[in-house]
């Protein structure tokens, strides 16, 4: 069960973020809208939420997952991989040396994005990907691993339309994931049940477990009825302005 959620809204500058995909530049005020529907679903989910303030210095700040990774047993902070977003981890570490005093750091040359990692239960996937490098993930596991945690890395460098390992695969709990097509036969997932999701619907395996609700984007008909059959309240969300800065629903908060 998750208490809490740390979310930063986006910045009047958003646009000015790094991104991949070729869908036009993003509405700022639809932006904010979305966000703010995204941070009510989180509450109605129980969780606390707390709203840090638009930081104009780093267009994609509101990304907060990708600063830290948050455990019950112990806290990450990152150091992500983009140049451009490198100093994000500074600017959140006081937020989150509030509730985790004892915040242990990625230190270079090892660099980590938190939509990287992937939980399932005490068990963690590490993607290695354009963000996150082999000395990075090694960090990780070993920190993970000095909490009681295993994991094991899923090179996705070259699987095609994805930024992060969590655009294409998302941990429902210990043992259901979802996984996009391209990912569904990885070895690493060989004893979970896996829900796979069609090619022409990868954006929305980063769907999110909040306690007893999957927060999904909209748009994406046959995941959404997939994920009506997993007993959970489904939350659908719309995600268009976020997704042109190539984020999904994890990447807004950080949740502990
Ligand atoms: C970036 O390229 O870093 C941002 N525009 C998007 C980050 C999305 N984060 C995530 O999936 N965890």
């Amino acid at each position: 069960m998750f208490q809490r959620a740390i979310v930063r809204p986006p910045t009047s500058n958003f646009a000015d973020g790094l991104t991949t995909v070729d869908l036009g530049a993003p509405d700022f005020a639809k932006a904010l809208e979305e966000h703010a529907r995204y941070v009510e679903a989180l509450e109605r989910c129980g969780l606390m939420v707390t709203r840090l303030s638009p930081d104009a210095r780093y267009p994609d700040a509101t990304f907060v997952e990708d600063t830290a990774i948050l455990t019950p047993r112990g806290a990450v902070l990152t150091r992500p991989g983009a140049a451009e977003r490198e100093r994000e981890a500074a600017a959140i570490e006081p937020a989150l040396r509030c509730f985790f005093p004892g915040l242990v750091r990625i230190e270079p040359p090892g660099t980590v994005d938190g939509g990287d990692v992937c939980e399932a239960g005490n068990h963690f996937f590490i993607g290695v990907s354009q963000r996150t490098n082999a000395a990075g993930a090694r960090q990780l596991a070993r920190h993970l691993a000095a909490w009681g945690y295993t994991s094991a890395e899923v090179d996705v460098r070259e699987v095609a339309g994805i930024l992060h390992l969590k655009s294409g695969i998302a941990a429902i709990d210990e043992r259901r994931l979802v996984v996009m097509e391209a990912l569904a036969g990885h070895p690493a997932f060989r004893n979970y049940e896996r829900l796979a999701v069609a090619p022409d619907e990868t954006y929305a395996a980063n769907c999110v477990r909040v306690n007893a609700a999957l927060l999904v984007a909209a748009g994406f008909p046959r995941f959404e009825d997939d994920a009506r059959r997993l007993g959970l309240e489904v939350v659908v969300l719309e995600m268009s302005e976020f997704r042109k800065m190539d984020g999904g629903l994890s990447c807004l908060s950080l949740r502990f």
